[in-house]
């Protein structure tokens, strides 16, 4: 490990930044059990694949089965643009810096059922299609900038003082409170979209049997929730990200084979997730996805599997929790969900302070899902070991480990943004 990495540890412990750790799981490396990781190149049967076509057309769909039917459960088919309302336009968003379109997409097509409100920002002056980014957030559209045109959501929220989320609902109050998240005109003079939706429009954050949120309408006749291996909130939030990709490739504006999904924390889970499944994404970035997300669940480092289970028991299909304490019994990890993504650029992100979230785990597995990128003809991560603090690795799959903690900051978007220079080629604009 690297070693600004490894004396970090003791200090942020001494320090009080546990917030989200539980001192009961294990933070010392030197405690971490040996395990063996599945092959991402090796078939369930044995057989090793060793060309690109037999990634695509055999193990690609055998890794994809397995995470769904052991990870995240099984999706139903891949959202149309379906109906969508366009609520407002503003050619002179943000000081005339920006075009602002606000949407709402109904799942049922119809209003009534459960919907998404989806705000957009696209940069003013573009002669050709922009390139975008699209993510998720945790507490309505209006808390990702001041712009008092933004609607405040009136979708459920857990309370919060500090953003302003009232009797579960946000108030005046929430304004802007993630804008330190969304560094929204720097995106935009780096020539890309924004687009972004209140993950709890898909489904509300908390376990009420799936009765609210878009499962239900995917139950079958007497159906009341999920199967054992049909999708929990996860596989729901990574659904509204294509449905919301499907809309987005409807606009002129937005370049539809040029849109990157990126997510922070549990919603990192969900833009791998959904990059993973859905091949239209150009580009993939987890921000400190920990657990079920970029890190890889047999080191016992950090949140375990059980752990989330727990804490989370709607994020996952119900037979996640058969690997409760028997993580080394999973068919496979999270190196494999990253190598899902190949040969698209992918990037992972982690914060040396979020040692809940792994972040040595998430290095080696962006590492060990190297080996799928290399078959297909591209370089993987060019990095054998941790690189120093706040600095990039911008190979096709990125890696970076930023100072501070679990987060998501300007330089983390500045990394990204260089990423999709660079991998996502920008036409003239
Ligand atoms: C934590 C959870 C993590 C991470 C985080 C978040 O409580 O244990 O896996 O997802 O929440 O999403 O903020």
């Amino acid at each position: 490990m690297n070693l600004r990495v490894r004396m970090f540890i003791p200090f942020c412990l001494l320090a009080g930044f546990t917030a989200a750790q539980d001192d009961a799981f294990n933070y010392d490396e030197t405690k971490v059990v040996p395990y063996t990781l599945p092959d991402p190149l090796v078939m369930t049967n044995g057989t090793r694949v060793t060309s690109a076509r037999d990634w695509k057309t055999k193990r690609r769909q055998e890794i994809l089965r397995l995470f769904e039917r052991e990870v995240y459960g099984k999706t139903p088919a891949r959202p149309a643009a379906g109906w969508f309302h366009l609520n407002e336009v503003d050619t002179q968003a943000l000081n005339g810096l920006a075009t602002r379109r606000q949407l709402t997409i109904a799942f049922s097509g119809t209003l009534g059922g459960p919907m998404m409100d989806l705000l957009l920002y696209i940069p003013n002056g573009a002669k050709n299609p922009v390139p975008a980014f699209l993510g998720l957030n945790f507490s309505g559209n209006q808390s990702v900038h001041q712009d008092p045109r933004i609607p405040i959501s009136q979708s459920w929220m857990r309370d919060s003082r500090e953003f302003g989320i009232v009797n579960n609902r946000a108030t005046e109050a929430s304004r802007g409170v993630q804008s330190s998240r969304w560094p929204v005109e720097m995106i935009l003079k780096r020539g890309y979209a924004l687009a972004t939706i209140y993950y709890g429009d898909i489904d509300p954050d908390f376990h009420d049997g799936f009765k609210n949120g878009v499962h239900p309408l995917f139950y079958k006749k007497g159906q009341t929730a999920p199967a054992a291996d049909e999708w929990g909130s996860i596989g729901a939030w990574a659904w509204g990200l294509s449905s919301a990709l499907s809309c987005l490739s409807k606009d002129k504006q937005i370049d539809g084979t040029r849109v990157a999904v990126i997510g922070h924390s549990r919603l990192g889970k969900a833009a791998l997730w959904a990059g993973a499944q859905d091949e239209r994404f150009a580009l993939v970035i987890s921000n400190n996805s920990g657990c079920g997300g970029a890190a890889l669940s047999r080191r016992n480092f950090g949140e375990t599997v059980k752990r989330i289970n727990t804490s989370f028991p709607h994020w996952f299909c119900g037979n996640f929790k058969k690997y409760n304490d028997r993580e080394a019994s999973l068919p496979v990890d999270q190196h494999m969900l990253i190598a899902l993504v190949a040969p698209r650029p992918v990037y992972v992100a982690s914060a040396a302070e979020d040692l809940w979230a792994d972040p040595r785990g998430e290095f080696l597995a962006a590492k060990h899902a190297s080996p799928v990128y290399r078959l297909l003809g591209t370089d993987g991560l060019q990095a054998e070991e941790m690189p120093a603090l706040d600095q990039s690795v911008q190979s096709r799959i990125g890696y970076h480990i930023r100072r501070g903690k679990h987060d998501v900051t300007e330089l983390d978007w500045k990394h990204y943004l260089d990423f999709a220079d660079r991998h996502m080629k920008q036409q003239k604009p």
